[in-house]
């Protein structure tokens, strides 16, 4: 009897290496999953630790139990706070309330924040590229006092803002930003306000700026992409509009496996895979999987950076 693979129409499938989570969600993940550990459930997650539906799922199936503000949370249970970061007045109010809190905000958004003290310490006015409502905004912004930092999204709003002082304005920027849309944005501001100070290029981080590069690679050969995050995840949409910035148009953001459409396939030679930050491994394997029902699937992997980062958890759940 012939092997079914054998009739199957062929597919290749371009692996984008580095993909899915980073050091930053590697860290927060395992901070809920110890702190359930040590402290036993309920553990209550202030924002969801990561955007990701299935990391939200499992760990309310280990007794997390995610709320929106400090407020909802008893304060005898343990709360912790996602990877996004938070406002000063959050920790302060836990504090307040005598509750034992663990932050998960990743390093190199706590980077930020401590950039953008140091600028207001020195007397600067503020810029910060981000987009607006996103958590880690929302936590870099309420790092300092109401009214002392500026939000810009666009050239647009870089060409149009009117600060206090131009000669004595620093700039920071969101972790997940495009990186091709932010050098446009920096280069508006630097066009203005030649002394603005600044990080090295801008504060976008090594795990969003590969993903983006490696989505780069597969989008080129490919004539589908395939990115795996959730819907509320920035940097997984921007991974989306990267590939389709390439020429694919054919470039869609789903959950997982199910959430594949077959239909866009159809006439594909190639379709590239990738995963945002915050997606967990299996699903990718599981988009492979659901190919390969349809498929003879060739899987390539295409390696655009090497990443060595990791992070250290907090000294009261290490060991
Ligand atoms: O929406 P985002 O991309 O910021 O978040 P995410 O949870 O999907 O991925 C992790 C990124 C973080 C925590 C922001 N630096
Ligand atoms: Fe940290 Fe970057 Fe990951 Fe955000 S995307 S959690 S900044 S490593």
């Amino acid at each position: 009897m012939p092997d079914a693979s054998t009739t199957l129409p062929p597919l290749k499938v371009l692996l984008a290496t580095p993909r899915g989570f980073c050091a930053g969600v590697d860290r927060a993940i395992q901070i809920v999953e110890r702190a359930i550990e040590k402290y036993g459930a309920p553990v209550y997650v202030r924002h969801e630790i990561v955007h990701n539906r299935h990391v939200v799922d499992r760990l309310k199936a280990l007794g997390a139990v995610f709320v929106e503000e400090l407020d909802e949370c008893p304060v005898d249970r343990p709360v912790v706070f996602s990877a996004h970061g938070v406002p000063k007045a959050v920790p302060a109010e836990a504090k307040a309330r005598q509750m034992l809190y663990l932050d998960a905000t990743c390093p190199l958004v706590s980077k930020v924040h401590v950039e953008a003290q140091r600028h207001y310490d020195a007397g600067r006015e503020i810029v910060l590229i981000g987009h607006a409502g996103h958590p880690e905004v929302v936590g870099t912004m309420g790092q300092l006092p109401e009214g002392s930092v500026a939000l810009i999204e666009t050239v647009e709003d870089a060409r149009a803002f009117t600060p206090k002082n131009a000669a004595n304005i620093a700039f920071v920027t969101q972790t997940t930003l495009s990186v091709d849309d932010t050098a446009g944005v920096v280069a508006a501001l630097r066009e203005r306000f030649p002394t603005i100070a600044a990080p090295h290029k801008d504060d976008i981080c090594y795990a969003t700026t590969n993903r983006q590069e490696a989505v780069k690679t597969i989008a080129a050969k490919s004539d589908v992409v395939l990115v795996i995050g959730s819907a509320n995840s920035s940097n997984s949409v921007r991974l989306v509009e990267v590939a389709k910035r390439e020429g694919v148009t054919r470039a869609h953001l789903i959950d997982d496996a199910t959430k594949l459409d077959l239909g866009w396939i159809t006439g594909a030679a190639t379709v590239g895979v990738t995963a945002g930050a915050s997606a967990p491994e299996v699903l990718v394997q599981g988009v492979i999987d659901r190919l390969a029902e349809t498929y003879a699937v060739e899987v390539v992997e295409v390696d655009a950076a090497r990443e060595t980062v990791s992070f250290k958890l907090p000294r009261v759940l290490a060991g």
